[in-house]
Parts: structure tokens; C-alpha cells; sequence
């Protein structure tokens, strides 16, 4: 069969650059090979710098609410705290990740399946031009103060319509974008026949599916709930239809945010630590109960609100508990991992083996601060999803500590480790050591600034204080004068990621523009010798699509038939400025 991805395609092969093994000893007829396309580089970087704008801004807005909610800073220019809010949430939970993620794994597949087709760049161009629009589109509303609905967007608080159309285009560009990518990894299989495509970009195809299953969801809800409301074409929303369809996307979402991270702990991290994959399979089964468990779980962000029948939230719960069993599996593969590679170094006693770890080696020590951190979040998730505990921290500022360690420090923390060696090895530059010590630095820094501010948040949270609330609005009351101390906290805590904030943002224009040019590894582990052959069934698709459409059928038929022969006549829109 042809291959589409000629040496003669790729701008650095005279450069001497490129580094190829040829694969037909092994049956393989794509080239594997070392290095991305210099095209398929530019694509990714794209994606990277808008991501990179949104951390900045986002953390901007992350350090002015702080202080609001401090009670000792005022908003200036009548701007409004929810505003802020929505510029933080926006632009760090929704552009930061999606942008980021999708420049990550447009790299893992042309690193790993091969160089993108002309075809296949180009939907990754569109993809990433239409959610550039709406990202746009809907940053503009939420700055002139038409949208400040928060990154949830709950009715019946209304934006204007362009905020939605802005939602509805980074959806539908995200779909081109992750089709793009999918399509690189089929035409790997049509070449190799019946075998296990590459891991890193199997897991980038699982990733992409559960996302274009679950966004579906908030689709629906904004192309025909939202958009028709706040066009004025309907007077009334149903209020608990539409969070249903977000927290469909909501949880998933998520783990939309987690898996990237996993797939640097499952695969690159083994390499920078000088060892090999654990197991091919574990890593796919993983992936693949993310797919089936990650997204008829939603009701357990709605446990507290009526209108949903005990029994289907319970159901829910239950699913909740097994998506909590492939992270468990990815903590036992970690553990694996490190033990070997320690062993191997000569480590005896029961924990020695850390200890021949590389410490020194910014790739994994900022990683291995975000697994550190997963453990007490993981945690904390779990609380969230017992059920009745959920009444104690529902709508508290612990909720908003248990994502600022899940997304902010396990995922965020994964992501600027694998910044190291992505952007150099992306823009032709080399990570010098003394970036290399900047970034163990900058991973101190957040690991003190968020420790000092989501352990307070989690603290005040069960002592009762409300996420999304303004000190002015309660600032008055006996038991907030007990939240305080723990309020100052948070915004020591959050000046704190700040700076970090604005570390990285200079280490990574060093990496983009500055570093020395060279050739930097970008590193994927093989897999261990001792590994099980893996077996086919883990890519029958159609076998694993058809299952997770029948838990999501299981889940959420009859709740939603419920809510329309029963739910109540809906809302009318309002505006929280
Ligand atoms: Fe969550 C709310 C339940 C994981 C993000 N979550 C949120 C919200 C966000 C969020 C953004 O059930 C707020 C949404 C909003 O605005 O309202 N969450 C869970 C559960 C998990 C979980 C059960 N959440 C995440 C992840 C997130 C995230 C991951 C982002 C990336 N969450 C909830 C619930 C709510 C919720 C309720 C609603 C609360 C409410 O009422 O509003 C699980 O997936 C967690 C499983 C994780 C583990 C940890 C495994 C540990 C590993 C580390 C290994 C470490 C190593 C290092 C190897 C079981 C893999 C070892 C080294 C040593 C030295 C020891």
C-alpha cells in the first residue's frame, strides 16, 4: 500500500533531523518514526499559543477574584466579579485545555501513527480555525459584560446569543479537529492490517471519541435550548433539561482534561525515567473503561437537585465507582513502572526504589508532583460522589478546591512537565539546564501556592462557605467572619500560583523563541518485554462504542423522558449584571 507520508514530504529530512527505523522486520509498512513533521509542528504549535494566551488572561482573572473574595480589593471600571469569574472559568477549564490537548495530540498521532496526509492537515486547520472563531466570539460577549454566565452557563441566567454561537463553533470545530485526527490513526490500520495501532495514538482516538459522544450533549442544549431563548424565538426554558445535557458533557469533560495527562504518565514518563511501558494492555483496558464509565455519570454534579428520581441517581453513583477503577489501575501501573526502573538501578529495600528516580529531570519531576496531588484529589472526588456526602460539600468552595488539585495541579502540572520537551522538540530548540532548573522551580512554586490555597478552600468549604460567591454578599454575616482567616489564604495562595503563572509563560516563550536550536527527543517508551501480547478485542470499536451507548441509553432514557411528561413549564431568562 502507499504511503502518503514520503520522507520527501518532510521539510527537515535534509536537514539530517529526521531519524527513521525501517518497521518491515515487524510487519509494520508506515515508517516509524522519531520526530513530527515540520507542518504537523506548526498545527500543534498553533493550538499551543492560543492555549498559552488563555493561561496568562485566565490567570490574570484568577488573581483579581482571589483578592475580591478576600474582601480587601475592589473591582474597579464597574467591572462585575462574575464576569471575572466567567473570564477565569472560560478561558482556563474550557480554551487552555481543549487548545492545549488538541495540540498535544495532533503531535502523539504524527509522532506515532505517521505524518498527517495534506487532507487530514488541512480539517486539523479548519477545526482549529472555526474554535479560534468562536473562541473569539464568545471572549468579546463576556468582556463587554453580555455573558457573564460563568464557564456552567446555567439557565435561566441568559448571555447574549453570540456567546452561544461562539460555544456551538468551538464544538463543532473541536469535531473536525478530532476527526482529523482519528482519521491518521484508520489510515494507519488500513496499512498495517490486523494489528494493535501505536498506543499513544490509540489513546488519543479514545480520547476523541468519548469527547465527540459527550459534547453531543451540550450541542443540543445550545443549538436548540439556548440559542432559540436567548434569540428571543422561545420565552421559557427548561432549566433542569438543559443542565442535564451539560453535566452529560460536564463529567466527561473531565476526563476529557485527565486522559492527555495519562497518556504523558503511560507512555513518555517511563522513557524520561529510563524504562519501559508495564503493559500495553492495562493501558488501553484503562482507556477504554474511561469510554464506557466517564459519561453516564453526570447526575452526580446534580445529586442535590429535585426533578431526577432517587433510583437513576443512585444508578449513577454506581457508575461514578467504576470510573474510579481505571485511575486506580493507572496508580498500580505508575507504581509498576517506578519499581522496575528502580529495581533495575540496583534499589533493595521496599520504597528504595524512588529514590533512583531522576530528581533532577524537570520532564518528571513536575509530572510526578501532579500524581502526587491526584491522590488526595482522587479522594476528595470520591467523597463528592458518596452520595448523601455530597449534601456537606455540594455548592461549597471544596468543590472548588477539589478541581483546582484535580484540573489545576494533576492535569495543569502534567502539561507544563510535558512542555519541556514538547515545545523545543516542536519549535527545532533544545531544553537547556538552566530552563530545565527554572521549571523545577516553577513546579515548587505552584505545588506551595495551590497546597496553601485548595487545602483553605477545601477547609472553609466544609465549614460552610459557598464557591461562587462574592465576600461582599455574605461578608456581613457571623459565621463568615470564622471564613476570613481562610478567605486571606486564598488569595496568598492564588498571588502565589500567579507568580508560577507568569513563570511559565516566560519559560515557555524561552522554549518557543530563545532556547539554543537542536534537536530535542521527543521521548515515547517501548513496551516492557515482559508485557502480554496485546489482544485484538481492545480495538473492536464497534464493539465498545455499542456498549457505551447502551449505558448512556441505560442511564439517561428514562430520566430525560421523565423531565419531558413532567417537568416543569420552564424559565424565563435573567441576567446577574
Ligand atoms: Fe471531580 C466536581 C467526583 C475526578 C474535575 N470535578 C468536579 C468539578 C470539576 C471536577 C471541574 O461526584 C466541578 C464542576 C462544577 O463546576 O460544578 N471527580 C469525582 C470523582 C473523580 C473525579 C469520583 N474531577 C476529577 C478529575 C477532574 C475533576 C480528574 C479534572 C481533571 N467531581 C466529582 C463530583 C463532583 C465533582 C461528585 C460534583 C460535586 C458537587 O456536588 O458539585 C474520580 O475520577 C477520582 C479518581 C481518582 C483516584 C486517584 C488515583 C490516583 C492516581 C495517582 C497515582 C500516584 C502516583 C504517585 C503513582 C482514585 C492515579 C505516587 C507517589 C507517591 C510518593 C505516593
Amino acid at each position: 500500500m502507499k504511503n502518503a507520508n514520503s520522507s520527501k514530504q518532510d521539510g527537515r529530512t535534509a536537514a539530517g533531523i529526521i531519524l527513521k527505523k525501517s518497521f518491515l522486520t515487524q510487519g509494520l509498512k508506515t515508517e516509524k518514526r522519531e520526530t513530527v513533521d515540520r507542518r504537523d509542528a506548526k498545527l500543534a504549535m498553533a493550538h499551543i499559543y492560543v492555549a498559552m494566551t488563555a493561561l496568562l488572561l485566565g490567570g490574570l482573572a484568577g488573581l483579581v477574584q482571589v483578592m475580591v473574595r478576600s474582601g480587601q480589593f475592589q473591582l474597579p471600571f464597574g467591572i462585575g466579579y462574575y464576569q471575572v469569574l466567567t473570564v477565569h472559568g472560560i478561558l482556563l477549564g474550557l480554551i487552555l485545555t481543549t487548545f492545549f490537548i488538541f495540540g498535544f495530540q495532533i503531535s502523539a498521532v504524527s509522532r506515532t501513527a505517521g505524518t498527517l496526509s495534506d487532507k487530514q492537515r488541512f480539517w486539523g486547520w479548519t477545526g482549529f480555525s472555526v474554535m479560534t472563531a468562536g473562541t473569539i466570539m464568545a471572549a468579546v460577549m463576556v468582556l463587554l459584560n453580555e455573558a457573564s454566565v460563568l464557564y456552567t452557563f446555567y439557565a435561566p441566567l441568559m448571555a447574549h446569543w453570540i456567546f452561544y454561537l461562539g460555544l456551538a463553533f468551538v464544538v463543532v470545530g473541536s469535531w473536525i479537529g478530532a476527526f482529523a485526527q482519528i482519521a491518521r490513526y484508520a489510515q494507519w490500520k488500513r496499512e498495517n492490517g490486523k494489528q494493535p495501532g501505536p498506543l499513544l495514538s490509540f489513546m488519543v482516538v479514545v480520547n476523541n471519541l468519548m469527547w465527540v459522544i459527550c459534547s453531543i450533549g451540550v450541542a443540543v442544549a445550545v443549538l436548540f435550548q439556548f440559542l432559540p431563548w436567548s434569540l428571543g424565538l422561545v420565552e421559557r426554558i427548561d432549566v433542569l433539561m438543559s443542565r442535564t445535557l451539560f453535566w452529560y458533557f460536564g463529567h466527561p469533560l473531565v476526563y476529557f482534561w485527565l486522559l492527555p495527562a495519562y497518556m504523558v504518565w503511560y507512555t513518555i514518563i517511563p522513557k524520561i525515567i529510563g524504562g519501559k511501558i508495564f503493559s500495553d494492555s492495562l493501558a488501553r483496558l484503562s482507556f477504554l473503561l474511561f469510554l464506557l464509565f466517564s459519561i453516564p455519570v453526570g447526575f452526580h454534579h446534580q445529586l442535590t437537585e429535585p426533578g431526577i428520581d432517587a433510583f437513576w441517581k443512585f444508578l449513577q453513583v454506581v457508575l461514578t465507582f467504576m470510573v474510579v477503577i481505571p485511575s486506580l489501575m493507572t496508580a498500580f501501573a505508575m507504581f509498576a513502572t517506578f519499581e522496575s526502573v528502580g529495581r533495575a538501578k540496583g534499589a533493595t529495600g521496599l520504597f528504595s526504589f524512588f529514590k533512583k528516580l531522576p530528581w533532577d529531570d524537570v520532564r518528571f519531576v513536575v509530572p510526578f508532583i501532579g500524581m502526587v496531588a491526584f491522590i488526595p484529589a482522587g479522594a476528595g472526588g470520591i467523597i463528592n460522589a458518596s452520595h448523601q456526602m455530597n449534601q456537606v460539600i455540594h455548592n461549597t468552595i471544596w468543590v472548588t478546591g477539589h478541581f483546582h488539585l484535580t484540573v489545576a495541579t494533576t492535569v495543569v502540572l502534567t502539561f507544563f512537565g510535558a512542555m519541556y520537551w514538547l515545545i523545543p522538540h516542536l519549535t527545532g530548540r533544545k531544553l537547556t539546564p538552566k530552563l530545565n532548573r527554572l521549571g523545577i522551580i516553577q513546579g515548587i512554586v505552584w505545588t506551595v501556592g495551590m497546597s496553601i490555597m485548595s487545602g483553605a478552600m477545601h477547609i472553609v468549604g466544609l465549614m460552610g462557605a459557598p464557591r461562587r460567591s462574592n465576600f461582599s454578599t455574605y461578608g456581613g454575616s457571623e459565621q463568615a467572619a470564622e471564613w476570613v482567616p481562610y478567605q486571606l489564604a486564598q488569595a496568598v495562595g492564588g498571588t502565589i500560583l500567579f507568580i508560577g503563572i507568569v513563570l511559565i509563560i516566560y519559560i515557555f516563550l524561552q522554549l518557543a523563541f530563545f532556547a539554543p536550536k537542536g534537536v530535542q527527543e521527543y521521548p515515547v517508551a517501548e513496551v516492557s518485554e515482559g508485557a502480554q501480547q496485546t489482544p485484538m478485542f481492545l480495538e473492536n470499536w464497534k464493539m465498545w462504542i455499542t456498549i457505551c451507548v447502551a449505558l448512556i441509553l441505560l442511564a439517561y432514557t428514562i430520566p430525560f423522558i421523565d423531565m419531558m411528561q413532567n417537568g416543569p413549564p420552564g424559565s424565563v431568562g435573567y441576567k446577574l449584571w
